[in-house]
């Protein structure tokens, strides 16, 4: 009986198109290939980075926590680097310098290693630097490199009497963040250059609100001056 079944299985086999074969083969050897080469660059993303505007309290909050001091002056030039530890992991903080020009540049050499991106805020002159502020963090949120990072807005200066609160700021920039989205949609439409094209942030037709951002943003207080800073290190130590 066997030898009878047998050249029939044969011929089955040797009568099916290898084709859809080999081409989910291939399809199936490029996704995993793809999940590899992905998988590489997310666990390539280890810095943390200080950013916000000259004066923000950065260098300040660097010292802090790498070195536990606080500094009278810290001029920064160029970016600050070094390890912050905990429970055996570490990852890279780097202080980014405030001034303008620098820190764009010196943003976009770190912002695909980036895990995190800590925007420093002063919680004592936001108000008289709403606009700027705004503007350098949709530059930030809107760049697509930082769309797999977690943002944390951290409210410097809480130690001094006239520091707005965490709840306040946070609503301060929610309607500064839409005031910059109007104005840069309308820069668009005049047909700026693809390269400075900025992606739309938020949700069409609704007010600018954090929560509709693809990214995690957390907002917290802090002071570099009396070392409390246990809300980024607790952001920190769970991003590790
Ligand atoms: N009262 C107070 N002053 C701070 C604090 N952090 C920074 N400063 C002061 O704010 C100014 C700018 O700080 P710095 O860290 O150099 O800002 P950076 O330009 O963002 O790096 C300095 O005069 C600091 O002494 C803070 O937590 N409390
Ligand atoms: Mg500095």
């Amino acid at each position: 009986m066997n030898t009878e079944e047998e050249p029939e299985v044969l011929w089955t086999i040797s009568n099916i198109n290898m084709v859809p074969v080999i081409v989910a083969a291939i399809i199936g050897l490029i996704f995993i290939a793809l999940f590899v080469i992905l998988r590489k660059r997310s666990s390539a993303r280890r810095d943390f980075l200080l950013t916000g505007l000259s004066e923000s309290g950065k260098s300040a909050i660097f010292m802090r926590l790498l070195h536990k001091k606080f500094p009278d002056t810290y001029v920064s030039v160029k970016e600050n680097m070094g390890e912050y530890k905990s429970g055996g992991l570490a990852g890279r903080i780097i202080d980014i310098p405030g001034h303008y020009r620098v820190r764009n540049k010196c943003f976009d050499q770190y912002k695909r290693t980036a895990k995190g991106i800590i925007f420093v805020v002063d919680s004592v002159t936001i108000q008289k630097d709403i606009r700027d502020v705004a503007d350098a963090l949709y530059t930030i949120l809107s760049d697509i490199a930082t769309v797999p990072c977690s943002f944390l807005v951290l409210c410097s200066k809480q130690d001094l009497a006239t520091a707005k609160s965490v709840k306040v700021l946070k609503q301060l920039l929610e309607k500064e963040m839409n005031l910059v989205r109007g104005t840069r949609g309308k820069l668009e439409v005049l047909g700026e250059n693809e390269t400075n094209k900025a992606t739309y942030l938020g949700k069409n037709g609704k007010d600018f609100e954090f929560s509709h951002l693809p990214q995690n943003i957390q907002f917290y207080e802090c002071s570099a001056k009396e070392d409390q800073l246990n809300h980024l290190t607790d952001w920190l130590d769970r991003m590790l």
